[in-house]
């Protein structure tokens, strides 16, 4: 079998891309330098990719922000409300990415159930599709002067238009398929053989008209006489009944995810003969960081031999989704490297399963021995089973409720934050000292307590209700619980790209979870310490810390989820014991993590929930749980929310101005609720009249009693003036709106 991957990281092994790219949007280099850097990463990824004997290459996967914004300008998708602003191609791509004054940015969200986000192509009735395929052309060049061959790959049109915005974009499928048909045309023009068309889409629920235009595209370009070769790739999961309507089309090759799409192959067995396709068979995890069981995948790949004419190995997806190289990771215990397998490693892993399916001779490394048996923490092990259903319910709600206001005595809307205060650059220096030596321990300690100190005072000057301690302390709201839990290993250089120039560093959970020690009650005590007014402990959520780890597959996900819920229900005890009256657990990520199959779907919800209820019913009934969720549109979340049984949930509403509070009360949710005043995704100062109408159409909506008065999310990304102002209006509203 030929070797192959569907992408590779662009961010460069140390965060190269980055730093180019903001340097650039702060004006300290010029396009050409950051043109010279992004033409060296690229570089380097095909000498990589060559030097490791892979047989197929990808290029085109390189982007300085996204690759559906690649792809919308590759066919021309571009809005009048960017190209009218007159910027050179580079400044209207990155206007498309981050919004310039006069326009807003095109909207940022979730890549499937990844921790990646893509930015929204808005497709109007006008849209008017052309081929662009520059980029990618001169990329095939650019490797070809390298003496590299390469596939470019691009988002094929049926995923594009399933993710655009629009009055109905899936209408225009036959129209864009016609821009594809040039772009195509082009590329054969300049001598490329194969072209890469990604199709992740259909491993999600689609309807039979989907999956007919899929097959019609498809069909439409693979009659093309004047076209490379096309390997349609799909991930991320089944592709159900898109599979047979696209091996029924007369493109050359199909790719399909065999790890997280397991029901491919039988899907495969039943589809009977294949015309001479090639099937790229994605045996290698590329959205985790274990090493694969290469014996099992030689066989699923043999498996997929007996069916197909031609058989490739491939990642599962692309790359992008796991750090770059391992042999960076000097520090880490050589038990757990051993298991573990980044992009560079994966590549190796790729090229010895190829060799192993086409001469059948190869040695395979023996399979890892047992897991180190202190990874194992039986203690732990025994308590999931120990649980019975009382460990996870709360009392009476009502009963509890009066309970509550009885000890907190709080006024009717009380105000407060999410709980992050901007984190200063001051701060962020701090904090690198630290972690580089140059700072001791009680120094820096001493110096988030003054920003603590300082965080409540201005929250007491501001009158507020419930106050926060800022979270000065953390990095992330993930990566600092990762650290402080058995368990949990933690990278140093092992950066994802979340979006645009931003990455985030998942911590790696490779045994059972354990609390070592109290993770925030020194903090928030420290905090309440300074005030009558209670301060709020904030933890995260179990769902959320999984969400944005890496997390072991050799036992249930609703078993790890369990084990970091217990931590968290000893760390809630013990700042209850330690005087919290109020402890938030936020669960950004209970949404986004919901399975792409309808049919999969509340399986997940359940264990989900019962991991949050495990982490947050072991407090008193008078201490009073809040959540925070970082969105307003539930959909199929919505029965889960009222579920995770908090006694207050906040939550995005101002951009959706409040309409979110009549879907809770659609499902009868009856708790205290905190629709967002104030958007914080924007550095506009709302007015207090402003937060006055936002708080009036809340009171429409929800009784006064149970409304809560809070910005949409937390503030460490802004600056200090701006949250001071805000604040003060927020406040300013809630007591009028109170007295009237
Ligand atoms: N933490 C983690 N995962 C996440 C989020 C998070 N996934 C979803 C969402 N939030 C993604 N949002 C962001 C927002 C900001 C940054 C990354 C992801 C960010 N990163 C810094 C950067 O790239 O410069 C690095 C931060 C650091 O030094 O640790 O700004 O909140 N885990
Ligand atoms: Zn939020």
């Amino acid at each position: 079998g030929q070797s192959t991957v569907l992408g590779y990281p662009r961010i460069g092994a140390n965060r190269e891309l980055k730093k180019a790219v903001e340097a650039y949007w702060a004006g300290t280099v010029d396009a050409e330098a950051l043109a010279s850097t992004a033409a060296g990463l690229r570089a380097q990824v095909w000498r990589t990719l060559r030097d490791a004997r892979l047989d197929a290459i990808p290029s085109n996967t390189f982007s300085y922000y996204d690759q559906m914004l690649d792809t919308a300008v590759a066919v021309g998708a571009v809005p009048t409300r960017f190209s009218r602003l007159g910027l050179s191609a580079l400044d209207t791509y990155f206007a498309m990415a981050r919004g310039v004054d006069a326009e807003p940015a095109l909207e940022l969200t979730k890549w499937f159930d990844t921790n990646y986000h893509y930015l929204v192509p808005e497709i109007a009735p006008d849209t008017v599709f052309t081929a662009n395929p520059a980029k990618a052309l001169d990329e095939y060049a650019e490797a070809r002067g390298l003496g590299i061959t390469t596939r470019p790959v691009f988002v094929g049109p049926a995923t594009f238009l399933l993710l655009a915005k629009g009055v109905d974009p899936f209408a225009r499928l036959d129209d864009l398929v016609q821009a594809y048909a040039r772009i195509l045309a082009e590329l054969a023009h300049a001598g490329v053989g194969w072209v890469q068309l990604d199709e992740p889409a259909y491993a999600a629920d689609r309807s039979p008209a989907e999956i007919d235009a899929l097959g019609r595209a498809y069909t439409r370009l693979g009659e093309l006489t004047h076209r490379p070769r096309i390997f349609v790739a799909t991930y991320f999961g089944d592709l159900g009944d898109a599979l047979p309507a696209l091996l029924d089309t007369p493109v050359d090759a199909v790719g399909l995810d065999l790890v997280a799409g397991a029901g491919n192959l039988h899907r495969l067995a039943a589809a009977g003969p294949l015309g001479g396709k090639t099937i790229v068979a994605g045996l290698v995890d590329g959205r985790n960081v274990w090493r694969t069981d290469l014996r099992a995948a030689v066989a699923a790949g043999a498996t997929v031999a007996g069916l197909a004419d031609h058989v490739a190995v491939s990642s599962s997806c692309s790359l992008l989704h796991v750090p770059v190289d391992l042999s960076a990771e000097t520090h880490l215990d050589p038990r757990l490297s051993e298991r573990l397998a980044f992009a560079r490693q994966k590549v190796d892993e790729i090229v010895l399963l190829g060799r192993a399916l086409r001469d059948g001779t190869t040695a395979l490394p023996a399979p890892l021995p047992a897991t180190p048996a202190d990874w194992r923490h039986d203690d732990v092990r025994g308590r999931p089973a120990a649980l019975r259903p009382a460990d996870r319910q709360r009392g009476d709600y009502p009963t509890w409720a009066a309970r509550q206001q009885q000890r907190l005595g709080l006024p009717e809307l009380p105000t407060t934050t999410i709980g992050s205060f901007p984190q200063t650059a001051e701060l962020r220096r701090a904090r690198a000292a630290h972690r580089a030596g140059s700072l001791d321990d009680a120094g820096y300690a001493s110096r988030i307590r003054a920003e603590v100190a300082q965080v409540i005072r201005l929250q007491e000057r501001l009158g507020l209700d419930v106050l926060v301690h800022g979270e000065p302390e953390r990095n992330d709201m993930v990566q600092y619980f990762g650290e402080q839990l058995d368990g949990f290993a933690a990278t140093r250089h092992g950066w994802v790209q979340s979006y645009g120039s931003r990455c985030v560093r998942p911590p790696i959970i490779y045994g059972d979870v354990s609390r070592r020690a109290p993770m925030t009650v020194e903090w928030s005590t420290y905090a309440q310490s300074l005030t009558s007014k209670p301060v709020k402990g904030m933890l995260t959520g179990p769902v959320t810390i999984l969400a944005w780890s890496f997390v072991r597959t050799d036992q249930p996900l609703a078993d790890t989820a369990d084990q970091v819920a217990l931590a968290l229900r000893d760390e809630c005890r013990d700042l209850e014991s330690a005087g919290i009256r109020v402890i938030q657990v936020d669960e950004p990520a209970l949404r986004e993590t919901l399975p792409l199959r309808r049919a999969d779907q509340q399986a997940y919800l359940d264990w989900a929930v019962a991991a949050f209820r495990l982490a947050t019913s072991g407090v008193a009934d008078d201490t009073q749980i809040h959540t925070h969720l970082c969105y307003s549109e539930f959909g199929e979340v919505i029965g889960a929310i009222d579920a995770l049984d908090a006694d207050v949930t906040s939550i995005e509403a101002s951009r959706s101005k409040m309409e979110v509070l009549d879907d809770l009360a659609a499902i009868g949710y009856g708790r205290g609720v905190g629709p967002g005043v104030w958007d914080i995704h924007s550095p506009r100062v709302p007015s207090r009249d402003e937060v006055i109408e936002a708080l009036r159409r809340a009171v429409a909506a929800v009784p006064a009693r149970r409304l809560w008065v809070n910005p949409d999310c937390g503030l460490k990304t802004r600056g200090y003036p701006e949250v001071e102002a805000s604040l003060r209006h927020l406040v300013a509203a809630a007591e009028e709106v109170r007295g009237s």
